[in-house]
């Protein structure tokens, strides 16, 4: 392999559209001698809201780390996905000195609608739990996260192709990949899989070592950004014999919504107008009367579905976030569950440098799991409730109602939800 690790700096060459947003270009690597072997503590594969959280976990502790992305900053960035953030997940922005815009911009929300039968029915989740949650989007989080990692000097290696963990059954674990068209290799104590659904981590594990639980909805979300004020304060979640809709926003200027459609729509059948159509046909009077409508500024289909991979640690290669798990939007709770899994693993791997101890490490996965199967359970109860599923019959619809009615009228039911939605503590 030829070894040449002077495309790092290359990396800080890197000129790009987010100088427009006031992001200071360049430095994505500081590691610029040709001659350093490239070593680090921790690996970490993927630069995602996971990668990034995890970085600069350790780096508050002095735990050196390398980040390898497979994608270019500006491609990360341009992924709208999650917009909903725990006061935990705040709370580890705070801890690595990346939650100062968060609390400028974000938005914070004491409660959620529930929309069926016509009508609107608030959940005060404040006064059932003392917590709140705060809008502030994936997007926001990463280039915060991003900017921290710059300012901190540290390695993160984009456009990475053909990475590949190695040997994470010894304790010499390494990872391999190539940046244009040359070979690279990272020795390290541990590589964290924080690559998501479709990365490489969780693949190179073979059954019997993993096993995998899933759940696939014969549905999708078609979302759309639209510069217009949000229809209403809070986030509204609305059970429709037409399907599922989600009014939620970014700020008080830029407004997210989300339909339940068919998995094999294609984008291109869903002009704005027919959107916006559908949507105030899922919503109730009050919500039409007050829906501002504008044209898209980003419109795409996700599939929905369950996934959680056992167990998160194989030796000494440890997953985190989407690598591991993913779950229907419908309970925010992606993100959030990404970041209370770096929260997990940073800790355990502080243990191992600081105390000399693997019991961190060896509790790791179970530790993850139990909260992360929780989620699960939130996310996959909280579809089943909002959506139409095409073999429910009136029973099923009937059933819905029933328990959208219960939750809205028990105490008990409203505070179940309440205390699941604003997070589980960590
Ligand atoms: P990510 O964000 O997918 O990042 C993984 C990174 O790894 C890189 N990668 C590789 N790098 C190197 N080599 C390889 N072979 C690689 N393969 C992949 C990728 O390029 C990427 O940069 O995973 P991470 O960090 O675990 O973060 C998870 C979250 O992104 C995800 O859970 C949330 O977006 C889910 N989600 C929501 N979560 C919330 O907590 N609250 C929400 O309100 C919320 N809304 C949503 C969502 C997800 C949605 N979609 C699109 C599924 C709404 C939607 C519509
Ligand atoms: C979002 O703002 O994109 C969002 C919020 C809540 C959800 C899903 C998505 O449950």
């Amino acid at each position: 392999m030829v070894f040449a690790p002077t495309h790092l700096s290359n990396c800080d060459m890197y000129r790009s559209p987010l100088q427009a947003r006031g992001w200071r270009v360049g430095f994505w690597a500081n590691n610029t001698s040709e001659e350093q072997a490239l070593r680090t503590k921790v690996a970490i594969i993927g630069a995602g809201p996971a990668g990034l959280l995890l970085g600069q976990l350790l780096h508050r502790h002095g735990i050196d780390n390398i980040i390898v992305e497979r994608q270019t900053p500006d491609y990360v960035l341009g992924r709208i996905r999650a917009g909903l953030l725990e006061e935990g997940t705040v709370a580890l922005l705070d801890e690595v000195g990346a939650g100062a815009r968060a609390h400028r911009e974000g938005l914070i929300h004491h409660g959620v609608e529930l929309a069926f039968g016509g009508a609107r029915h608030r959940i005060d989740m404040h006064a059932a739990t003392r917590k709140t949650v705060m809008i502030y989007g994936q997007t926001e989080v990463t280039l915060d996260l991003m900017n921290a990692r710059q300012a901190a000097g540290l390695t993160t290696v984009y456009q990475a192709v053909d990475v590949k963990p190695h040997d994470f059954d010894t304790d010499r674990p390494r990872l391999t990949y190539r940046k244009d068209g040359v070979g690279h290799e990272i020795a390290c104590d541990f590589i964290a899989g924080c690559d998501g659904y479709h990365g490489v981590s969780r693949a190179s594990v073979k059954p019997p070592a993993i096993q995998t639980f899933e759940r696939i909805y014969p549905f999708g979300w078609l979302g759309i950004l639209s510069e217009t004020p949000p229809v209403s304060r809070e986030l509204i979640y609305s059970n429709h014999a037409r399907g599922f809709a989600l009014c939620t926003m970014r700020s008080m200027r830029r407004s997210r919504y989300y339909l339940q459609c068919p998995l094999d729509d294609d984008i291109a059948q869903w002009p704005d107008d027919r959107f916006w159509d559908e949507l105030k046909r899922r919503l109730d009077q009050k919500a039409v009367d007050e829906l501002v409508t504008g044209p898209s500024i980003e419109k795409s289909i996700a599939p929905l579905r369950s996934f959680v991979a056992e167990p998160m640690r194989f030796g000494r290669m440890l997953l985190a976030g989407d690598a591991a798990h993913i779950v229907p939007p419908t309970g925010a709770k992606g993100l959030n569950l990404a970041a209370s899994d770096v929260h997990y693993l940073s800790q355990a791997l502080r243990e191992f440098y600081d105390e000399k101890s693997e019991a961190g490490i060896d509790a790791y996965s179970a530790r993850a799991l139990t909260r992360v199967w929780k989620a699960v359970r939130f996310s996959w109860w909280m579809t089943s409730m909002l959506h139409k599923f095409p073999d429910q019959g009136e029973f099923g619809a009937r059933i819905q109602f029933a328990e959208l009615e219960y939750l809205v009228s028990s105490k008990a039911a409203s505070a179940s939800l309440s205390e699941n939605y604003v997070g589980l503590p960590l």
